[in-house]
């Protein structure tokens, strides 16, 4: 059969295209996993912003696809549910299969937008299985973790058990499946590759425990250092480790570590997200290590500097600093610390705009990403389906914006018990965009070239919604920012 596989081209604030286009982990390793005799090929779709439909109708032509997998996330609902009746008008009779967190955790809301299939969770095993029985006109039934329309009915088979990834039945990613060129992170060409799946924690605004439980399970080296060959072989000087939680082992993260650089895997600029509890209690020995296998970004979950905030959250363990055994305060500032004092860069993640915020709490986090994080990362509570956080924010009635393609983290949809969901969001922008400009030395001297000749693609998005008026302070913040939504409004019209 021939297979499409497509991820959506909705990118929010933080990954201005112009320098950040990264590759969806999810469908090279579908691609890799589904039977050698189907031809397959991946778009994502990020690559061609402004070309949407003419390259889905190309890809659909050219590949005369028999089958359209779509991997989408909750702010990419609406552009789905368009490239959905796009492929349909081409071709009728093409079998449609979505997955990801959304189809995942809101599968009843893809029920009538023109779907045959629908994968819940971890799809390699799943998305073999049904093309398998597709291809045999066998039964849909046994296959778990599946939902299925069977003549209107919607069907939902039981779930499939999290992968525990300890045997080769998961084969590595196709990366040559790819069609679109271009992923690149900061000028330099990046691919994702994971090393485990899974977290332990609950953070209330996290979807990973409705989407597979609690639970850890890691891929062998000799599989992950493969898999980063393989990646760099297909020319990725930067690779994003897309692990939900690699600093849950802390010990196998300093192995992995001591592994890239026996490889001599260690000259590609390495990009991970960590949480501050493992930097601050073990930074000592794994931040030198980290330096040393290439690691240059870690995005840190502080989420919040207030513990009533991070109360909210569910948070605080994982921002714990320990000593013996005792919880004695908040890492952030030791983990940021180790990291600085070994070289590298902290991606501040930051969340602003739980229910007892007020405009003094929002502030003291601005004011703690303007000092002490390299590349701010700062959100909003966002009500995805089926977390825990969206149970408190609707049952407190702060939901105020139902149009789930604003869900995208950096448009405040909640408000607080104190601010409308606009002054929020207000507040983050206005600081944010400065912070950014603080890091263009030190991206100056990694990536001159870059800098240099696309470094004003960069400013001109952080800053779009300015004008001459406003630079001349003729202009009020406020009609900036009013602008700049509009902007955003027209940019989400992808399709
Ligand atoms: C890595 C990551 C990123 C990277 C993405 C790199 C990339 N291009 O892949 C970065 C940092 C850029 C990122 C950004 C964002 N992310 Co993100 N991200 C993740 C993370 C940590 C891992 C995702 C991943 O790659 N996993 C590995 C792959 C293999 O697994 P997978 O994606 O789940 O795919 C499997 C199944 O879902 C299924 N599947 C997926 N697609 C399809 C399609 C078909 C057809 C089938 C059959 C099956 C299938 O099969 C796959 C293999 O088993 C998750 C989860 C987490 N713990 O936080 C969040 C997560 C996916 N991100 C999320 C969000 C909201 C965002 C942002 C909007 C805002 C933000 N929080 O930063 C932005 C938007 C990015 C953009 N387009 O502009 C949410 C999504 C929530 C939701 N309900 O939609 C998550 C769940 C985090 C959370 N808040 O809970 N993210
Ligand atoms: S530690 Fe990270 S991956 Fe784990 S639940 Fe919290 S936010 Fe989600």
């Amino acid at each position: 059969m021939n297979v499409l596989l497509l991820s959506m081209p909705d990118s929010f604030e933080h990954m201005p295209p112009a320098a950040v286009r990264m590759p969806n982990g999810a469908l090279t390793s579908l691609a890799g996993n589904i039977d050698p005799h189907h031809r397959v090929a991946v778009a994502d779709l990020i690559l061609v912003q402004r070309s949407v439909r003419e390259t889905v109708v190309r890809l659909v032509r050219e590949l005369d696809a028999d089958v359209v997998g779509l991997s989408i996330m909750t702010f990419q609902r609406r552009t789905a549910g368009r490239i959905i009746d796009l492929v349909r008008s081409l071709r009728p009779g093409v079998k449609i299969v979505v997955g990801g967190y959304d189809p995942s955790l809101a599968p009843e809301a893809y029920q009538n937008m023109g779907v045959d299939f629908l994968v819940r969770s971890e799809g390699e095993i799943t998305f073999r299985e049904l093309l398998r029985a597709m291809e045999q006109g066998s039964d849909f039934h046994q296959i778990c973790g599946l939902s299925y329309n069977a003549g209107g009915n919607w069907v939902h088979n039981p779930a499939r058990a999290p992968h525990k990834l300890e045997d080769s039945e998961i084969r590595l990613p196709n990366r040559k499946a790819r069609v679109l060129k271009g992923y690149t992170l900061m000028g330099r060409p990046v691919d994702v590759i994971e090393t485990s799946r899974g977290c332990t924690y609950d953070c209330s605004f996290c979807s990973i425990i409705e989407m597979r439980g609690r639970n850890f399970f890691t891929y062998s080296f000799d599989r992950v250092l493969t898999d980063i060959r393989d990646a760099r072989d297909h020319g990725a000087r930067t690779i994003f480790l897309v692990d939900d939680n690699i600093t849950l082992n802390v010990r196998r993260f300093e192995a992995l570590c001591e592994a890239i650089i026996a490889a001599g895997l260690n000259k590609i600029d390495y990009f991970v997200q960590a949480m501050t509890s493992a930097i601050a209690n073990h930074g000592e020995t794994l931040a030198p290590l980290m330096r040393r296998a290439g690691f240059r970004y870690v995005f840190l979950g502080i989420e919040n500097i207030l513990e009533s905030d991070l109360e909210f959250l569910k948070a605080s363990a994982k921002n714990s600093e320990r000593t013996n055994g005792q919880t004695t305060g908040n890492a952030t500032l030791k983990a940021i610390d180790y990291l600085h004092r070994n070289g590298m860069y902290v991606v501040g993640g930051l969340i602003v705009g739980s229910p007892g915020d007020t405009q003094e709490s929002i502030e003291a986090n601005l004011e703690f990403a303007r000092r002490y994080v390299d590349w701010p990362y700062i959100q909003h509570p966002t009500p995805y389906p089926r977390t825990p956080m969206t149970k408190d924010f609707r049952d407190q009635g702060l939901i105020m914006n139902e149009r789930l393609e604003e869900y995208d983290g950096t448009t405040a949809v909640v408000r607080t018990q104190h601010l409308d969901a606009e002054e929020v969001e207000f507040m983050r922008w206005k600081a944010e965009r400065w912070m950014k400009v603080q890091h263009i030395p030190a991206a100056l001297r990694h990536d001159p070239t870059f800098v240099l000749f696309k470094g004003w693609k960069l400013f001109f998005h952080t800053f779009r919604g300015s004008s001459l008026r406003s630079l001349l302070g003729l202009e009020s913040q406020r009609e900036v920012f009013e602008r700049y939504r509009q902007i955003r409004r027209g940019e989400r019209e992808y399709v």
